[in-house]
């Protein structure tokens, strides 16, 4: 088993090139819900999501987000009566909205709604919230408290921040199938994602990052800086603001103790002696994904 700590785009992507080279049965995602919100009475998972799309092939590569071939016109209706639009909902995306949120309304879980999301869809990998409790993730900003897609939508990340916090992760339990995930692989990832707002609020999960740390010598992260730049997304913003270093090693001073293994991008070559210094095995690869070659050279350096 080969289990990923994943966030949204980013970590859709490595499994992807992930389950080219292993096999899909083999894979899991203990996935971050800090993202999920209620809207419009609707429980609303962006990176549960964005990873079911992106592994069934339907998702639209263009926006990072959301389904392909959508079309706007609830959201258009919606905006005529006067009702919020500025989260985008596709027509498609809805139904998944709707059907996710009337199976929790039927006492479901997150974990058993994916399990029944992934089927419908022909998706081979098992998609793991890391609880099944609501956590929410806000930033204290100039601009006061931010909910996540405030911050990251609304305000399109653009806003200074000082600090994030996980609301309720404290009181959150993880789910036994994410901690057997993490126990029972024969090698933990921590996918390319957003170190501050997608990976570490899985670690925040009472008991996970424990759990991690005990694997630590299967442990194998890809760092989402190259170039002290992140590829998508404000990683590289969230680092700087709080104070770490925009690098490989910024992340992975930031995560400690519980990576084995880093794989940076050749363009960090100069820094494996670094992280070497501090106790890490180093892959040095290509981890820009788009797909082919570099797909298959980035999922092997992280499985072998
Ligand atoms: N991201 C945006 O930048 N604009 C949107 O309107 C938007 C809508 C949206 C709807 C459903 C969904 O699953 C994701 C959506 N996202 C949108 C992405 C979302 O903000 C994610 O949280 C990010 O991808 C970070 O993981």
């Amino acid at each position: 088993m080969i289990t990923v700590l994943s966030g949204g785009v980013g970590a859709a992507r490595l499994l992807r090139a992930l389950r080219a080279e292993a096999r899909p049965s083999e894979l899991r995602a203990v996935v971050n819900v800090g993202d999920d919100l209620v809207l419009h009475g609707l429980t609303i998972c962006p990176d549960l999501d964005t990873i079911l799309y992106t592994l069934a092939g339907l998702n639209n590569d263009q926006t990072g987000w959301g389904l392909a071939g959508e079309s706007w016109r609830v959201m258009d209706e919606l905006e005529a009566i006067g009702g919020e639009s500025w989260f985008r909902l596709g027509d498609r995306d809805l139904a998944t909205h709707l059907y996710r949120s009337q199976r929790m309304a039927d006492g479901a879980t997150k974990t058993a709604v994916s399990a029944e999301l992934t089927s419908a869809l022909g998706v081979d990998v098992a998609l793991l919230p890391v609880t099944d409790d609501p956590v929410s993730t806000v930033f204290e900003t100039a601009l006061g408290r931010l909910s996540f897609q405030e911050y990251f939508v609304r305000h399109h990340h653009e806003v200074a921040v000082s600090r994030v916090e996980v609301l309720g992760a404290a009181s959150a339990r993880a789910t036994p199938s994410a901690l057997s995930a993490i126990d029972d692989a024969r090698r933990v990832v921590l996918a390319p994602s957003n170190p501050i707002i997608s990976i570490d609020p899985i670690l925040q999960i009472p008991g996970v990052r424990d759990a991690v740390r005990r694997r630590r010598d299967d442990v194998v992260a890809v760092s989402p800086i190259v170039g002290g730049a992140a590829l998508k997304g404000p990683a590289d913003r969230l680092l700087f603001e709080l104070g770490h270093d925009v690098s490989c090693v910024g992340v992975a001073d930031f995560y400690g103790d519980i990576v084995g293994t880093w794989v940076i991008d050749e363009v960090d070559a100069g820094h494996e002696r670094a992280l070497r210094q501090r106790g890490y095995e180093v892959r040095v690869t290509t981890t820009i994904m788009g797909r082919g070659a570099n797909d298959a050279a980035l999922a092997s350096a992280v499985l072998s």
